[in-house]
């Protein structure tokens, strides 16, 4: 924080109201701050997001906002540097290559993890000041489908509903989203709303059996890319059962002979459709009746919608099944894009995306742009659209964009062809990064990194999922010299000689002239304004409640839904249905290629520089995985267990096999979330090819054709560190512990272990190994006085290297001779359980733990949380403590009955 008043020093301990950094459920958080730092947090209760819920990443964040690996200083070309030095040059560098290639050779590239406030100016600067539009943000890979069906349909990019009509509606469709781990306090007020309610219907639309599938009454597991059929065969279905809303279609909609006649024409029967989607005739007939004859529907769609080379169209085949059967602006009816980053949303308001501009206007509409510049008075206002991320990234590639600034987001691992976008980045002349942490694959490559402060330390607006505006409280002062990045961009605009339009004191300065832009010459026609808070005072910012919008004079209080008029924000206030020519995937696989899916675990965020640190939450997935069907597996030659290698654009993802009947055959997933900081080679985006949709240039994240096959070590095993130090190896993954490090090992060499131990660790003189005569294992433990330091296990077959979860806690404990022999065999001892994989992350319960309770009586979740304590805190476990009862009880109790 820069201003006094916010800090404030603390007393003892004092309670504060802020907004999860996280997901885009945007759930309001109560910290508990004493001497300087966040030592507690629970859900805020009068939060209309959570109403006092929190997921397990939620229930973290105290304990993972504080990195040993925090960005503390500016620094130049690998040297620490002073503030001013770093701006100026960085100053020098923008003004030089401006001055010689004109501002299209210069770039940003934000995020929707930067506040409401600091997007406004990155954007203004350079849309504004610096006259290019070629600012784009991470919300290309995220909402940008989604941004331009909404704006297609409804005139601007409105979400309609919110998340009370997910609770209220008779029929709730999830497509392409895993509520369950992506938005969990969602998926849990969903779980509660229909156990309350047992008539809600769930649908589950996903190729692959989700945790969120643990409430579906029905999930169509569709062949992947087949959505925009399977809405179009929807929208056919409505026309021939009497599902249409005339009224509503003649007093609201146009263009709907348009979009049936192509939806038929594609799709002119439900048996077409299942072939099309390749789900049973039966399944997906029951969906359409669902949906035709439930008047209260609600279609949530997410990134297995959205990431897509057809993701406009997708949207827009989802959205106009909503018009027409008229299930929208209604409680309980609506299509619902959710997004994913806690303030993707308020990227979308200031215009963060390359074709858009500020306030919801758009380069599309010279009245906008004249209205912008006028509105800022701005010296150099862009004229036309710049480049959407993938194009940004070869136009850097290519030397044309010669400076970036890249912002609160890690390309060179989330981007795709991850590899051309880090080669993209050594080629540039200058690469700019604002960071919280100085080691992210992406700030390896910056010219200068600049310290930014993060979650409790910056102090400014996000707006979630359903359009609610709330306060991330700064807190805590910024460690070190971190600055807001709002601040950090004025210093810089002020370098660059724009005084004017800079200099801003506070983010509330910020926030009311982004409010006054929503309001300007609007007269109703923009779908964004919030006029209320054009005079917002410090003091009532400072304690800004949660409010959706609009938040204008004629809804002071904001707006809960959009649309309830019938009036959409089109020149003839009519909502548009699409013709959609529904398209599979642009690159099939091969023969013999596997399609790659990729998305989150539960318990990570994205490219893990803040979940990575904390070990709770890697001991639910502490390794990449590789998710496949048995059967190919079989085929494959491959094991549960074994490592599999994934190829593809010459890069190569290692990751450990699961075996799931839950995946489609012919496709595995991946997480997205391992980096070189983590694993040696497991950064899924090297393999993603980069193609994009024509519209929104949104990448096809979901769809990758990899080639698949066993990864043959010469040896492998585990090796427990107090250190961060682990051999070179092919394969290598980084696992946090309470008192060091885990490191899974893979290697395709012969390796002296003996050597490398005492090399490695040259302060260990008490070692105690085991090798066998055949060299075929080895196993050594170094102590300093008699304390835990390193441990190695490894073999060439891997099986004398069985782990298990005891030695974890070992490291740096006193060892007695008992312990030694323990330490060596990698266990407790007999009567030591091993617990397993944990499940329920808040109290470390594992899965042996679980299997062995449900086998001693405790039939359900709610058995198991009494005896266990697992699922009792946030709950997020549920889904698959469900599942486990399912093996362990239900389907066992199922089969003795037959
Ligand atoms: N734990 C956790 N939560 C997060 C995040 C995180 O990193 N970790 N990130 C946040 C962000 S930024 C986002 S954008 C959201 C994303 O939230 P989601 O979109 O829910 O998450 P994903 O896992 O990316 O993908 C959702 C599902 O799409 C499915 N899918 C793949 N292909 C297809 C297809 O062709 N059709 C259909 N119908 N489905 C398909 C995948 O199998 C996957 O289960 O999550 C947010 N929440
Ligand atoms: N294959 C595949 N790839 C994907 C996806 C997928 O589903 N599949 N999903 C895509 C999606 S939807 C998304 S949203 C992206 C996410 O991908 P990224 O945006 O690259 O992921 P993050 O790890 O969230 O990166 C945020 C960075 O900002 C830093 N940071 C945190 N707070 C602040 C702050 O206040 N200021 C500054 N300056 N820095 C800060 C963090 O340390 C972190 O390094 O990944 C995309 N990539
Ligand atoms: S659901 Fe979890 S990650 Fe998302 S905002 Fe709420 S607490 Fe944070
Ligand atoms: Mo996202």
């Amino acid at each position: 924080m820069t201003d006094d008043s916010l800090i404030a020093v603390q007393p003892a301990a004092s309670q504060h109201k802020t907004t999860c950094c996280y997901c885009g459920v945007g759930c309001g958080v109560n910290a508990q701050v004493s001497h300087s730092t966040v030592i507690a947090v629970s859900g805020d209760r009068n939060h209309p997001a959570n109403l006092g819920r929190l997921c397990v990443k939620g229930t973290a964040l105290h304990q993972t906002s504080q990195s040993p690996d925090r960005l503390l200083h500016p620094m130049v070309n690998g040297v620490r540097s002073t503030w001013d030095a770093a701006l100026e040059h960085t100053a020098n560098g923008f003004r030089r290559i401006i001055d010689e290639h004109g501002p299209n050779a210069v770039a940003f590239y934000l995020s929707g993890q930067l506040l409401t406030e600091d997007y406004y100016v990155a954007n203004k600067l350079m849309k504004g000041f610096i006259g290019t539009a070629n600012v784009d943000t991470n919300s290309r890979l995220c909402m940008a489908a989604a941004t331009v069906a909404h704006k297609k349909a409804f005139g601007y990019d409105t979400v309609p509903g919110c998340y009370e009509d997910l609770e209220t509606t008779d029929l709730l469709v999830l497509v392409g989203s895993n509520t369950a781990y992506a938005h969990p306090v969602v998926f849990q007020r969903i779980v509660k709303a229909k156990a309350e309610r047992p008539k809600m219907k769930v649908v589950v639309i996903d190729p692959r059996r989700t945790a969120t599938c643990d409430i579906a009454d029905l999930h169509l597991a569709l062949r992947p890319g087949a959505d925009a059929f399977l809405f179009n065969g929807l929208l056919s279905y409505l026309a021939d059962h009497d599902g249409l809303d005339q009224d509503f279609i003649n007093s609201s909609c146009e263009g709907l002979d348009a979009a049936l006649a192509t939806a038929r024409a594609q799709v002119p029967s439900v048996a077409q459709a299942a072939t099309i989607c390749d789900v049973p005739a039966a399944d997906l007939e029951r969906f359409y009746q669902l949906f035709c004859a439930t008047p209260k529907a609600v279609t949530v769609f997410s990134q297995g919608i959205n990431q897509s080379s057809s993701g406009v169209d997708k949207g827009s085949s989802i959205i106009n099944c909503h018009l027409a059967s008229g299930k929208i602006g209604k409680p309980g009816a609506t299509p619902f894009s959710i997004t994913g980053q806690p303030n993707a949303m308020g990227g979308r308001e200031v215009g963060g995306l390359a074709n858009q501009l500020a306030a919801h206007m758009g380069f599309d509409n010279p009245a906008h742009i004249d209205k912008v510049a006028r509105f800022w008075h701005a010296p150099n206002m862009a004229q036309h659209e710049g480049l959407k991320a993938v194009d940004m990234f070869e136009a850097i590639h290519r030397g044309e964009i010669k400076a970036v600034w890249i912002m609160a987001t890690n390309p060179v691992v989330s981007m795709p062809d991850a590899n051309f976008v880090r080669e993209a980045l050594e080629r540039c002349e200058l690469v700019v990064v604002n960071e919280c942490i100085a080691n992210t694959d992406t700030a390896k490559l910056a010219n200068v990194l600049l310290p930014a402060t993060t979650w409790s330390e910056k102090h400014g607006t996000v707006t979630n999922s359903e359009r609610c505006i709330s306060l991330q409280k700064g807190l805590v002062p910024a460690p070190g010299e971190a600055l807001n990045d709002w601040d950090i961009l004025c210093r810089f605009a002020r370098k660059l000689g724009f005084e004017q339009g800079f200099d801003y004191q506070h983010p509330v300065d910020i926030f009311r002239e982004h409010s006054a832009l929503s309001a300007f010459e609007n007269n109703g026609e923009r779908d964004f304004d919030i006029s209320a808070f054009a005079t917002i005072s410090k003091a009532d910012y400072n304690q800004l409640a949660p409010v959706q919008w609009p938040v204008n004079a004629a809804a002071p209080n904001g707006t809960k839904r959009m649309f309830s008029d019938g009036r959409f924000f089109t020149p003839s206030k009519r909502a548009r249905l699409i013709s959609v020519t529904a398209r599979f995937p642009k690159k099939p696989p091969n023969n013999g290629q596997m399609i790659m899916n990729t998305g989150r675990i539960r318990d990570q965020w994205h490219t893990m520089s803040r979940t990575g640190n904390a070990p709770h939450l890697m001991s639910h997935m502490d390794e990449p995985g590789v998710d496949i069907h048995p059967a190919d597996a079989k085929q494959l030659g491959l094991s549960e267990g074994e490592l599999a290698v994934l190829e593809n654009l010459g890069a190569r993802y290692l990751g450990r096999i699961k075996l799931n009947d839950g995946q489609r055959r012919g496709e595995v997933f991946v997480p997205i979330h391992w980096n070189d900081r983590f694993a040696s080679s497991s950064r899924a985006d090297a393999l993603v090819n980069a193609i994009t949709d024509p519209i929104c240039g949104q990448p096809e994240f979901k769809h990758s054709p990899v080639k698949v096959s066993a990864y043959k070590p010469v040896w492998q095993g585990y090796l427990h560190t107090t250190q961060d130090l682990a051999p070179a190896s092919d394969y290598w993954c980084k696992i946090l512990l309470a008192t060091g490090f885990k490191y899974r090992l893979a290697h395709n060499a012969e390796c002296d272990w003996a050597k490398w131990l005492r090399s490695a660790y040259p302060q260990v003189n008490d070692w105690v190994e085991i090798r066998d005569s055949a060299r075929a294992f080895y196993t050594g433990a170094g102590f300093v006085n008699g304390a835990l330091v390193v441990a190695l296990h490894v073999s060439r077959d891997g099986k004398d290297v069985a782990e298990h979860r005891w030695l974890d806690d070992q490291l740096g404990q006193p060892c007695d001779l008992n312990q030694r022999f323990a330490v060596l065999a990698g266990h407790g001892g007999s009567d030591v359980e091993d617990e397993g994989r944990i499940v329920c992350s808040c109290y470390q319960v594992g899965e042996k733990a679980i299997v062995k309770a449900i086998a001693e009586g405790a039939h359900s979740s709610a058995a198991l949380g009494e005896k266990l304590r697992c699922g009792t805190n946030c709950g997020s476990c549920l889904p698959e403590l469900n599942q486990l009862v399912n093996i362990h009880y239900l389907a066992k109790l199922a089969t003795a009955v037959e």
